[in-house]
């Protein structure tokens, strides 16, 4: 079983992660996840914090000499900015009461709602943990799966499609580039676009609501090449490969809804339009001529890629104020803010990329099994093999 926690406060000394049931002999360094740690630290709208941090990891445990051991793997990532607040941060008695005690809760953000259910007078309690600054723990477990990936031959990557009003058409490129070239067109674009006119449009649109004080949601979308047929199961509500990655995709702060294939359109399209037609080659297999299924068919992979949207909200940290009430005077007030990201969408498809990868390894080692990757590999190998023939 494939597990892990994230631990850490959004201005405390560190983010942890501790993973459970990573194979043994999996090529894994610190290196390797601080790409993608780097990555989600970028994107075109991103705040002052981001000039403070560098995200880094430090594996602590489960990894020697470059291999992964099959004990559990801790992966640490320092929070630059928490000398900044080790005072405000500090667990002795007192001191989280002695300055900057929040009582002004955020319209959109977890304040109130967190403080009523844990019964904070003080809604840093609430806020620190609730930040998106965890999502850089969740990306350094999920890279420790998309390299699992890798090995086997499973390719992951993510692009924003949309911010703001600003809508990219990116099919042409999508349905032509293998996903190297899909990841360096992706990473030239300053807002992880692969429509390159778009991404000047959605930079303006971005520069437009800073000037405003305002903030911007968008869409980003998942696609996985090289999957096999058979992950995730119709048998069991909780074993359905879309259930289990909508829930990981909704999990990420500020992510409102996602959609597999063409999703949401497929309400308004006929069957008949809609279905993607079975065809068999001797070269191919089985095969399909089209993906409005995004590859998902009665909650398992079907072979075909995976394909995956997901709609990010403007993030609730404003400078233009929205009105709210202090918890303590009772008093409306309308919220001041210190520093926000005008627009994190590009940062997102980056974590919806990690959580993807994660519930993927997940199920890859529920169908294949096996406890190091020699194991595991060859096992994929023979179901593959066993597929041609079918
Ligand atoms: C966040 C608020 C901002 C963001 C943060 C998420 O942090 P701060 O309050 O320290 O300025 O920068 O995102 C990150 C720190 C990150 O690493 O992504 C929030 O309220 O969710």
């Amino acid at each position: 079983m494939l597990r892990y926690l994230t631990a850490g406060e959004s201005h405390g000394p560190s983010l942890t992660t501790v993973l459970d049931g990573i194979p043994a002999g999996l090529p894994l360094t610190a290196d390797y996840i601080d790409q993608q740690l780097a990555r989600r630290q970028g994107g075109y709208g991103r705040g002052g914090r981001m000039k403070i941090e560098q995200d880094r990891v430090v594996i602590t445990s489960g990894v020697r000499g470059g291999l992964t051991m099959g004990s559990p793997v801790t992966l640490v990532v320092e929070n630059k900015d928490w000398p900044n607040w080790n005072r405000v941060m500090d667990p002795g008695p007192g001191a989280a009461t002695a300055e900057r005690v929040v009582t002004r809760p955020r319209p959109g953000h977890a304040d109130l709602t967190g403080a009523f259910k844990y019964g904070h007078r003080d809604m840093r309690n609430v806020l620190e943990r609730s930040s998106a600054r965890e999502t850089a723990a969740r990306v350094a477990a999920g890279t420790a799966a998309r390299r699992l990936l890798e090995e086997l031959g499973v390719q992951i990557t993510g692009y924003v499609v949309q911010i703001g009003q600003v809508q990219a058409n990116v099919a042409p490129v999508v349905n032509q580039l293998n996903c190297g070239e899909l990841i360096e067109l992706t990473g030239q674009s300053a807002v992880y676009c692969p429509d390159h006119t778009a991404s000047e449009a959605m930079q303006a649109e971005i520069d437009r609501a800073r000037q405003e004080g305002d903030s911007l949601g968008g869409v980003f979308e998942i696609v996985v090449f090289g999957l096999p047929p058979g992950l995730g199961s119709y048998a069991q509500r909780d074993r359905t490969l879309d259930g289990r990655l909508a829930g990981a995709l909704m999990s990420i702060q500020a992510i409102k809804g996602v959609e597999v294939g063409v999703g949401f359109a497929a309400a308004s399209t006929r069957g008949s339009a809609l279905h993607d037609e079975i065809f068999y080659s001797p070269q191919r297999g089985f095969y399909r001529q089209s993906n409005s299924a995004g590859g998902i068919e009665g909650g398992m992979s079907n072979g075909e890629p995976l394909l995956l949207r997901a709609a990010m909200k403007p993030i609730p940290t404003l400078y233009k104020p929205l009105r709210s009430v202090d918890l303590v005077s009772k008093k409306p007030f309308e919220a001041s803010v210190e520093r926000s990201d005008v627009c994190a969408v590009p940062a997102a498809s980056v974590v919806g990329e990690s959580v993807t990868a994660w519930v993927l390894a997940e199920t890859l080692l529920e169908k294949l099994g096996g406890d190091n990757m020699a194991e595991i590999c060859s096992r994929l190998a023979q179901y593959r093999e066993s597929l041609k023939g079918f």
